[in-house]
C-alpha cells in the first residue's frame, strides 16, 4: 500500500464511521479506523491462507491454551503486514504521532504471565514461519486484574478491556456449538444391542467463537486464534427467566482466574476448562469431516497440543466425540487420540499441578468422568505384569479421590515436553520419573523462545536501527543472524552506538517513571530490573535483601564509591497469595524509605511500577542494564523475560535455573553473572534435611541487621508483613534458601558494580548478549515442535511439491 492509498482509506473510514475529517479526528477515532483498515488488508490474506489449507489438506496444529497474552496488536499487525513505516509516515505527515493512537488500544491480557505470553509468542512465530496452526482458548470478558498500589498495598481492579469493543476479532455465530455440562448420564441399550450414553438434566450452553487473525511476518500468511465466549442458546432461553440463573451461565467466560502456580479446585474453573476444550474439539471434528477422509487418517491431518494440563480434558473429550457421536470403538478412538495429542509441562511446583476432586468432576462433566474412569481402568490393566504394582498405582489417573491431570495428559498423548533443558531433565529424573520409566520415548525438551519482532523490532527501534546499520536487515527475517554482531565486538563505534541506543530507551523509561511515580531517576545509573509474577520461589525478596544491604552501606559510609543504581520491579501477586502481597508491601515501604532519604545522595533508588503487563514490559525491557533471574535453582521451569532482556542487551545475574543455564552456555561465563546453589545442591539439602537458616543468620552480622530491619521499625509501616517475612526466613527455615544464596548473590552484585564502571567492557558483554539471543527465537522453538512433535510443514514447502 502506498502512503496515498493509506490516507484515502483512512479518510473514508473516518467519514463513514465518525463523520470526521482526518485532521479533526482524535486518537480514539484514528485507532479504530486504522484498526479496521489493517483488518481489511489482513482479511484478504486470511481468507487465502484458509482456502489454501483446505485445498492442500495440510496437517494443522491446534494449540489449546486457557491463556493467551498478546498485549496490543496494532503495531505488531502493521509490522507483520509490512506497512508500519508507511502508516507511521502518513500519520506524521498529518501531524499525528502513531504512538499516541497506539496507546488507545487496551492490552489483550487474557493470561497471567509466562504461560500465556509463551502461547502468544508461539502464535506469532507459527504464522511467521508459515506453519498451519490455530490457537484455541477463552474470550474472557475481563482479563487479568489491573494492579494499583494504595498505601503500598496491592489493590486489584477489573480489566474492562472490551469496553470500547475489540477491532481485531470476528464473531462467527455460524460456527457456534453446544457444550453440555452437569446433569447425569445413563446407558441406553440400542436396537443393535450397543450401549449408548444419554445425558439427562444437563445444562446446555452455546459456545460462540471470536476469531483473531494471527498475521505472519511479511509472508502473506494469516492464521487463526479462536477464542470462545459463552451464551445462552436460543432454545434454552425459556429456562433462564431470572437474572441469577442467567448470570451463572454468563459467569463461565466472565473472568480469567488470576492465580498462577496455585491450584485451587473451583467449580467454575473446571467448567471453563471443559467449555473451551469441548468447543475446540467439536470444531476440529467438524473441519475433519469436511475433508471426507477415513478416521484412521485423523492424526495425519490434525495435531492437538495442550499447553499445560488445563486443556487435558481434550483426551476424554476427543474419545467421547469419536465414540459417542461417531460410533468408533474404544481401541480405535484411543489410538487416534494418543497419536493426535501432545502436552507441555510448565512447572515442577507441586502446588500448581492440577488435581480435580472426583466428586466435582462427576458433578460438572459426568460423561467425561466416566471416560476418565475407563482410561484409568484400562491403564492399570494394561500395565499389570509389565510394571511393578507400586509403580502402576503411583502413575494411575485416580488417586486419593482425585483425578491427576498431568497423568491424564501423559497417558493420553504421544509427547510430553519440558520448557528448558534442565526442566525437562528434572521431569525425567524426579518429577515425572515414574512415567519416564514407562514411556521413555514420549519425553523430550523444547526450550522456550520469544518473538524478536515484538521484543526487539517493535519495542526497541533505536537498537534495531543500530543493528540494521552494521549487520544489515537480514536479522529481521532470520533472528539467528543477530550473530553477525559478533564481528563488531571490538569496534568502538559500534559499542558507542549500542550504548547510545540504550540511553535513549533509559531516558524514555525515566520519563515514564517520573510521570507515573513522581520519582526522578538518573539515566547514568544502572537500571536493574526484575519483572515477573510475584512468587516466593522467584525470590524478589532476595533482591530486596541486597537493596537493604546497600542502604546500610551508604548509611554507614556516605562517601562509598557505589555505581548509582535504580532497582526496578514489576510484579502482580495472585489476589489470594497473601505472602506475595506482603512482599509487595515491604518492597513499596522500603522504596519509599530509600527514595525520600536525601542522605543517600540518590545513589540507589527503588521503583516498583504498578500494573506490570505486556505494554509495560515493552517499556522496561529495552531500558534494562541488569536482568534479575534469581529463582531457586530447579524451580523456574524456563523463564522468558530472561530471553527478552538478553535480546535487549541487559546482562543477566542468575542462578543456574531454567533457561538461564542455556543462556550461560550461549553467551559464555564472562558475559553473565552466575551465582548460588545448583539444582543438585538444592536436592541434596532436601535429601539430607540439614539446612538451617538460623545458623546462617547467627554467623552473619550484616545479615542480622538486614533481617532485623523487617521487625525493628527500620522499614516503616510493616509491623505485620515484616514479621511474617522475618518468620518465614528464620522460624520456618527459609523454604527457598535465600539466606544460603545471599552472600554469593552479593558478590555477583559487587562484580556488576565494578564492571559497569568500565563502559566499554560492559558494552562488550551487552553486545555478546544481543548477538547470541537468536538462539532463543520462538521461530526456532516452533520449528522444533513442528518437526519433532506435530509433524507439520510450512505451507511454502507444501505448495512447492
Ligand atoms: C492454576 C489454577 C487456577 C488458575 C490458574 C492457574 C495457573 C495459571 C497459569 C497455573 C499456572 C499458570 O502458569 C504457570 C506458568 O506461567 N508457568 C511458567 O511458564 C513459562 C512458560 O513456559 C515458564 O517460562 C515459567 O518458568 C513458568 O513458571
Amino acid at each position: 500500500m502506498t502512503k496515498e492509498e493509506i490516507k484515502q482509506e483512512l479518510r473514508r473510514r473516518l467519514r463513514d464511521n465518525y463523520a470526521l475529517e482526518l485532521e479533526d479526528a482524535g486518537p480514539v477515532e484514528l485507532f479504530y479506523s486504522l484498526g479496521e483498515l489493517v483488518k481489511a488488508v489482513s482479511n484478504e490474506k486470511w481468507q487465502k491462507t484458509w482456502k489454501n489449507y483446505l485445498t492442500e489438506e495440510q496437517k494443522q496444529v491446534y494449540y489449546f491454551s486457557i491463556e493467551f497474552l498478546p498485549g496490543k496488536l496494532l503495531k505488531s499487525n502493521l509490522l507483520n503486514l509490512g506497512i508500519l513505516e508507511e502508516v507511521r509516515q502518513t500519520l506524521a505527515d498529518t501531524g499525528i504521532d502513531i504512538e499516541e493512537l497506539a496507546a488507545v488500544e487496551k492490552d489483550m491480557a487474557l493470561g497471567n504471565g509466562g504461560l500465556g505470553r509463551l502461547a502468544s509468542c508461539f502464535m506469532d512465530s507459527i504464522a511467521s514461519c508459515g506453519l498451519p496452526g490455530n490457537g484455541n482458548g477463552i474470550r474472557y470478558d475481563y482479563g487479568l486484574f489491573k494492579q494499583r498500589f494504595m498505601d503500598g498495598y496491592q489493590v486489584e481492579l477489573p480489566d474492562e478491556w472490551l469496553k470500547r469493543g475489540n477491532v481485531w476479532e470476528i464473531r462467527r455465530e455460524g460456527k457456534a456449538c453446544d457444550v453440555h455440562l452437569f446433569g447425569n448420564v445413563y446407558m441406553k441399550r440400542l436396537a443393535n444391542g450397543k450401549l449408548q450414553p444419554v445425558g439427562e438434566n444437563q445444562t446446555t450452553v452455546r459456545a460462540v467463537p471470536y476469531d483473531t487473525g494471527m498475521i505472519g511476518y511479511q509472508n502473506g500468511i494469516v492464521n487463526t486464534m479462536r477464542l470462545w465466549s459463552v451464551e445462552i442458546p436460543a432454545s434454552e432461553e425459556a429456562k433462564y427467566q431470572n437474572l441469577t440463573q442467567r448470570r451463572t451461565i454468563e459467569d463461565l467466560t466472565a473472568v480469567l482466574y488470576p492465580d498462577d502456580s496455585q491450584e485451587r479446585g473451583r467449580l467454575v474453573r473446571l467448567a471453563q476448562e471443559y467449555f473451551f476444550v469441548s468447543a475446540g474439539i467439536q470444531s476440529i471434528i467438524r473441519y475433519y469431516k469436511k475433508l471426507n477422509l477415513p478416521w484412521h487418517s485423523f492424526s495425519e491431518k490434525i495435531a492437538i497440543h495442550i499447553n499445560d494440563t488445563h486443556p487435558a480434558m481434550c483426551v476424554p473429550e476427543l474419545m467421547r466425540v469419536l465414540m459417542d457421536e461417531n460410533g468408533l470403538n474404544w481401541e480405535f478412538a484411543w489410538d487416534i487420540t494418543v497419536k493426535a495429542l501432545s502436552y507441555t509441562n510448565h512447572t515442577i511446583m507441586a502446588e500448581a499441578l492440577e488435581k480435580w476432586p472426583i466428586h466435582l468432576m462427576k458433578q460438572v462433566v459426568p460423561r467425561i468422568y466416566q471416560i476418565i474412569e475407563e482410561i484409568d481402568r484400562r491403564y492399570v490393566l494394561s500395565m499389570q505384569g509389565i510394571h511393578p504394582e507400586d509403580l502402576i498405582q503411583r502413575t494411575r489417573l485416580l488417586q486419593n479421590d482425585q483425578v491427576y491431570m498431568a497423568h491424564l495428559a501423559i497417558i493420553g498423548s504421544h509427547s510430553t515436553n519440558g520448557v528448558a533443558k534442565i526442566h525437562s531433565d528434572l521431569l525425567k529424573a524426579v518429577v515425572l520419573h515414574d512415567f519416564y520409566t514407562i514411556y521413555p520415548e514420549r519425553f523430550n525438551n523444547k526450550t522456550n523462545g520469544i518473538t524478536e519482532r515484538r521484543w526487539m523490532q517493535l519495542a526497541n527501534e533505536p537498537l534495531s536501527k543500530v543493528m540494521d546499520k552494521w549487520i544489515g536487515t537480514s536479522w529481521r527475517k532470520n533472528p539467528k543472524n543477530l550473530k553477525l554482531l559478533l564481528n563488531f565486538q571490538d569496534n568502538e563505534e559500534v559499542l558507542k552506538q549500542l550504548r547510545q541506543a540504550k540511553l535513549v530507551k533509559k531516558a524514555e523509561l525515566a520519563d515514564y517513571i517520573w510521570e507515573t511515580t513522581g520519582i526522578e531517576v538518573a539515566t547514568d545509573a544502572i537500571f536493574d530490573v526484575q519483572i515477573k509474577r510475584l512468587h516466593a520461589y522467584k525470590r524478589q525478596l532476595m533482591n530486596l535483601l541486597h537493596i537493604l544491604r546497600l542502604y546500610f552501606q551508604i548509611k554507614d559510609h556516605p562517601e562509598i564509591d557505589l555505581t548509582p543504581r535504580v532497582f526496578i520491579f514489576g510484579a502482580k501477586a495472585a489476589p489470594s497469595y497473601s505472602y506475595a502481597k506482603s512482599i509487595i508491601k515491604v518492597i513499596n515501604e522500603t522504596a519509599h524509605m530509600i527514595n525520600t532519604d536525601s542522605t543517600l545522595q540518590g545513589k540507589i533508588k527503588v521503583i516498583f511500577l504498578p500494573n506490570y503487563n505486556v505494554s509495560l514490559a515493552e517499556k522496561i525491557i529495552p531500558a534494562a542494564d541488569v536482568s534479575e533471574q534469581i529463582s531457586l535453582a530447579s524451580k523456574e521451569a524456563s523463564g522468558t523475560s530472561n530471553m527478552k532482556l538478553m535480546l535487549n542487551g541487559a546482562i543477566t545475574v542468575a542462578t543456574l535455573d531454567g533457561a538461564n543455564v542455556e543462556i550461560k552456555d550461549a553467551v559464555g561465563n564472562e558475559n553473565i553473572y552466575i551465582f548460588g546453589l545448583t539444582e543438585k545442591e538444592v536436592y541434596n539439602y532436601y535429601e539430607n534435611q540439614d539446612y538451617s537458616s538460623q545458623k546462617i543468620y547467627e554467623e552473619d552480622k550484616e545479615l542480622q541487621r538486614i533481617l532485623d530491619a523487617f521487625i525493628d521499625g527500620t522499614i516503616p509501616n510493616v509491623e505485620f508483613e515484616g514479621r511474617e517475612i522475618y518468620d518465614s526466613l528464620l522460624k520456618f527455615n527459609d523454604e527457598y534458601f535465600l539466606l544460603r544464596d545471599f552472600r554469593d548473590y552479593v558478590q555477583a552484585q559487587e562484580r556488576i558494580d565494578l564492571d559497569y564502571k568500565n563502559w566499554a567492557l560492559w558494552q562488550k558483554k551487552s553486545l555478546a548478549n544481543i548477538a547470541n539471543a537468536g538462539a532463543f527465537s520462538a521461530d526456532e522453538t516452533v520449528k522444533a515442535y513442528a518437526e519433532d512433535i506435530w509433524q507439520i510443514e510450512p505451507i511454502f514447502a507444501h505448495t512447492e511439491k
